[in-house]
């Protein structure tokens, strides 16, 4: 294991020790995430933990989380106890950039809904200003999204279409994603206002205010941001 792969499991960890029998549990993407579910499928089988109910943001990590044993329901609008996912970019205000992972919109739509929603990283998110390294996802509906693209581009946003190969990458919800580069100024939650206001956007990566801590592991340890 890397390095940066050992950091990963290590802010993991800390944040499944929050995790309590009973609990019903958010499972976030990615590989910080998949620590996640794994140490919690560990822990049901050993007896360190049971009752355990988990909601998944995305096909992968559902489909993990049985793999290792983990229970799996579906998402439905009862409260989740905690939320457990990693992020692109965290600032010192707990504000993040998320969807590099492709599924921001089941990530927020899962996490808005938990009482309790821990980010777990690697140092090498955090940021001073988001945009500062990644650029933010938004999720565009397929029919029209070149029309979309204009509009978000008419707003001064620069990006691309996220395409990984010779076909646009299509989100577990069918649509597309526009990776777009940040303008040096700007204001997150107003941006974020404009952009659901655009037609055609369905969601952006911007995830502002909602966790309640991080777990960013560093070579020197695991430093809990608040
Ligand atoms: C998800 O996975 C996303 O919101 C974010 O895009 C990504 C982070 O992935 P990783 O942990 O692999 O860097 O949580």
């Amino acid at each position: 294991m890397s390095d940066l792969e050992a950091l990963k499991k290590e802010a993991a960890l800390r944040a499944v020790a929050l995790v309590q029998s009973g609990m019903r549990v958010g499972l976030g993407t990615g590989s910080t995430a998949k620590y996640a579910i794994e140490e919690l499928g560990r822990k049901l089988a050993s007896g360190e933990l049971s009752g355990i109910v988990g909601v998944a943001t995305s096909e992968a990590s559902d489909s993990l989380a049985r793999q290792v044993g983990v229970p799996v329901e579906p998402f439905d609008p009862r409260p989740l106890d905690l939320a457990i996912d990693g992020a692109d970019e965290i600032d010192p205000d707990l504000n993040l950039i998320k969807g590099l992972g492709g599924a921001l919109l089941r990530e927020k739509l899962t996490e808005v809904q938990a009482r309790r929603f821990v980010v777990i990283a690697d140092h090498t998110k955090l940021v001073t200003r988001l945009g500062e390294k990644a650029p933010l996802p938004v999720e565009i509906t397929r029919f029209g999204f070149l029309s979309t693209i204009e509009r978000l581009r008419a707003q001064g946003l620069g990006g691309r279409l996220r395409q990984p190969g010779a076909q646009p990458y299509v989100t577990d919800n069918g649509n597309y994603i526009f990776d777009a580069q940040l303008p040096e100024h700007f204001e997150a939650a107003e941006l974020e206002r404009q952009l659901k206001g655009t037609l055609g956007v369905v969601e952006t990566g911007f995830f502002l205010g909602m966790a309640e801590r991080a777990f960013v592991a560093a070579p020197d340890g695991v430093r809990e941001v608040v």
